[in-house]
């Protein structure tokens, strides 16, 4: 759970890599590690079988004023472990799930799946980040893409899926980048609603979290070796690496962009007329921007229009914003129907010195045929 550590003032959030046994989330955690050129510390594995967590430890980009520190985790897969599993899954900010894509490993993956939503089920104050990283997309008779979405589909899971090969470390850094933007969403939201705590995390170390694992444990499980217990602090080894450009990424873009209102300049709206008193709409109605697991953000006035901006819809240049504005407009043009305003585009200014394009659509009414 994340907490502001007074200690340093620094935004602590957990990232846990989740799946079923041997879909390769050690091999991610390890990948994000190779990158800072220190390995990651594992307490305790039986023959490359994780048997508590991988921990990997990184302070880097910001959020408002703070640093962010992130705690990167991952699980163990082993169906004896599921305890452990569990502990770890109820501490996560976000959580990216390992689908294993060969054919024996996505049988697994369904269940594994299941267990996770019914954790995510229970928790209270904010709800915990999801993405899906389809990993060991190298194999031959990989599973379809389409066969993990319908199974997601069928969990009611509306999250994204970022395709990867941890095994060479393709796929790694884009997924955790949507971790960590969802991680600081939640911590967003806890915020708000003043439930984010000034206190230092529950463990400050792999050591202290492995104590604390056992302390909960009470010996229930049996315990490992301890062989091997050093606490490399990576942030302080190789600044850049990409964990520290997946977080400096995910933390400029974790601030929500300014919503468009009817004082956008001439140019930047269309239709001109009528889409300045859609946007004084949405200004009325105070919508909340929320962003979808696409990394899209989306507002809503129920029953009247719906406000979407894709996640790589923001510009630099506005005259880059303008050119892309003026063929969205070209093609609603062409598709308008008489006397009807149904949807309208707006550049915006994001509030944070670039342009972000805005599209606004009113929901289908019935008998409509699209
Ligand atoms: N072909 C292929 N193999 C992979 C890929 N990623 C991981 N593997 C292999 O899958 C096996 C299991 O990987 P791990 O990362 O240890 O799996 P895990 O999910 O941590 O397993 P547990 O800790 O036991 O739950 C290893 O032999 C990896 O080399 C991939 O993208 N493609
Ligand atoms: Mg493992």
């Amino acid at each position: 759970m994340a907490v502001i550590d007074p200690r340093n003032d620094t935004v602590v959030i957990r990232v846990v890599y989740d799946g079923a046994p041997m879909a390769g989330k050690s091999t991610s955690v390890g990948a994000l590690g190779r990158g800072l050129g220190s390995s990651v510390y594992s307490p305790a594995e039986v023959s490359g079988r994780t048997l508590f967590f991988d921990w990997l430890d990184y302070t880097g980009g910001r959020f408002d004023d703070r640093r962010i520190r992130c705690q990167i985790l991952s699980v163990p897969g082993q169906a004896t472990l599921a305890p452990r599993r569990r502990r770890l899954l109820e501490s996560a900010d976000a959580i990216v799930f390992v689908a294993d894509s060969s054919p024996a490993g996505f049988i697994s993956d369904r269940g594994y799946l299941s267990g996770l939503a019914r954790v995510l089920d229970q928790i209270q104050d904010a709800p915990i980040g999801l993405v899906v990283q389809a990993n060991k997309r190298d194999l031959p008779d990989a599973v379809p893409l389409a066969q993990i979405r319908s199974i997601l589909g069928t969990m009611e899971l509306r999250v994204g899926i970022v395709e990867s090969v941890a095994k060479d470390g393709v796929g790694i850094r884009e997924a955790f980048v949507v971790a960590v933007r969802l991680a600081l969403d939640r911590v967003r939201l806890l915020m708000l609603n003043r439930k984010l705590m000034q206190a230092r995390p529950d463990a400050d170390s792999p050591r202290e979290l492995l104590d604390l694992m056992k302390q909960r444990e009470e010996g229930s499980l049996e315990y490992a070796a301890e062989s091997g217990l050093i606490h490399t602090r990576v942030s302080e080894v190789h600044p850049q690496s990409i964990v520290s450009e997946a977080l400096a990424v995910a933390s400029a873009e974790s601030h929500v962009p300014a919503t468009p209102d009817e004082r956008v300049e001439s140019g930047l709206i269309w239709p001109p007329v009528d889409g300045r008193a859609v946007l004084r709409e949405l200004a009325q109605a105070a919508v909340r921007l929320t962003r979808s697991g696409q990394g899209d953000w989306v507002g809503v006035v129920p029953g009247r229009w719906q406000l979407r901006s894709a996640d790589a819809d923001v510009f630099d240049d506005i005259n880059r914003g303008r050119a892309v504005l003026v063929d969205a407009a070209r093609i609603h043009a062409a598709g308008k129907r008489e006397g009807s305003i149904d949807k309208c585009v707006v550049l915006a200014s994001d509030g944070q010195g670039r342009w972000r394009l805005w599209q606004i659509t009113a929901p289908a009414s019935p008998g409509d045929d699209g």
